[in-house]
């Protein structure tokens, strides 16, 4: 059965009403899960597929209702929900949380990973352990990290080549200073905006173009708006798969157990759909009339050296990042 977020928030307003403890339960009696992709995008699927092995594992006991396409609200409204115990469990980009949880930053920051395999290794070891592990402080566990590709600009006015011809653009980032900062030491005009409205801004020329991956550009339509793209990859800026401590809690102590290590069986599940859809998607945008161009990697990747510099005079970013660079 599917519930509008109306149905959801009055629910939840019962409930706590009734001072109950399973306060993110929705009526259906599964964990409730949030995500601002629609059904099918990779991070949507993977946590359905943790909610069917759950179901399966414990006989119907754990089930997870995953409310797609934004039913919910905004990443940082689904944050807030989740650090609350109203929401279960909140699937975001690494760039909302960026802002409140500092040591976030590592992961979003401009050409830090040299590749997609490079970012792997990172998430997998240490340093995705010790990310995952700052949730805590927070009122989150932290249950995985996805994939999200490599992100690049894109944009409804020219080929944009070299930081020079992004002079002027209007550009569209997530809500994060370190987006913000990089954009504007590109030459361009950072204009923060919920990911969900970037298309209307587009086709209403309130922004002249955004940056993400293969697969938001795409799943989302703004291909069929914005027709220049710059395969910039700037950053690699990964997915975080998140669970209310306060629901976590309240499970036994072998479903925690048996939660983290389904999230974590659903991270090699996750990039195997990753791979292939964000292909699909290059293939689709490409043929849906988008025209990509290789830029000067070189002079993007000094144009933001300051704001990377100054990110990691903190010890801790200086340290993880040390740590990272191990890798590549
Ligand atoms: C996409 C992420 C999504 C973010 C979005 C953004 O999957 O979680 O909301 O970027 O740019 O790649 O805000």
């Amino acid at each position: 059965m599917q519930f509008s977020r109306r149905d959801y928030l009055l629910s939840m307003a019962a409930l706590c009403a009734q001072g109950s403890k399973a306060l993110a339960r929705n009526v259906t009696g599964a964990m409730t899960a949030a995500d601002v992709h629609p059904k099918g995008y990779p991070t949507v699927e993977a946590v359905r597929w943790i909610g069917e092995t759950l179901e399966r594992e414990t006989q119907g006991r754990l089930r997870i209702q995953v409310y797609f396409s934004g039913q919910l609200g905004r990443e940082s409204e689904t944050i807030e929900l989740s650090r609350l115990g109203a929401l279960d469990i909140t699937r975001v980009n690494f760039a909302a949380l960026n802002n409140a949880f500092p040591r976030t930053q590592i992961f979003s920051l401009p050409y830090v990973f040299d590749s997609v395999a490079h970012m792997r290794r990172a998430v997998d070891g240490n340093v995705g352990r010790i990310v995952l592990d700052g949730f805590s402080a927070r009122d989150l566990v932290g249950l995985a990290i996805y994939d999200a590709g490599m992100r690049c600009f894109y944009n409804v006015r020219r080929p944009v080549v070299t930081p020079k011809d992004l002079h002027g653009l209007k550009l569209r980032v997530p809500g994060s200073d370190i987006f913000i900062q990089f954009v504007r030491a590109l030459g361009a005009n950072p204009t923060p905006l919920p990911v969900n409205e970037v298309y209307s801004a587009l086709q209403t020329h309130l922004i002249d173009g955004a940056e993400n991956n293969w697969r938001t550009f795409h799943s989302s339509r703004q291909f069929e708006v914005a027709k220049y793209w710059s395969h910039s990859e700037h950053s690699h800026s990964p997915e975080a798969l998140l669970m209310s401590r306060k629901s976590f809690e309240g499970l036994s102590h072998s479903d925690r157990e048996l939660v983290l290590a389904v999230a974590k069986e659903s991270v090699p599940y996750m990039r195997g759909l990753w791979d292939r859809m964000e292909a699909e998607s290059r293939e689709a945008v490409l043929k849906g009339g988008v025209q990509a161009v290789d830029v000067d990697r070189a002079a993007f990747k000094s144009a933001v050296q300051p704001v990377l510099r100054h990110y990691l005079e903190r010890h801790d970013l200086h340290d993880l990042h040390a740590a990272v660079r191990a890798l590549a």
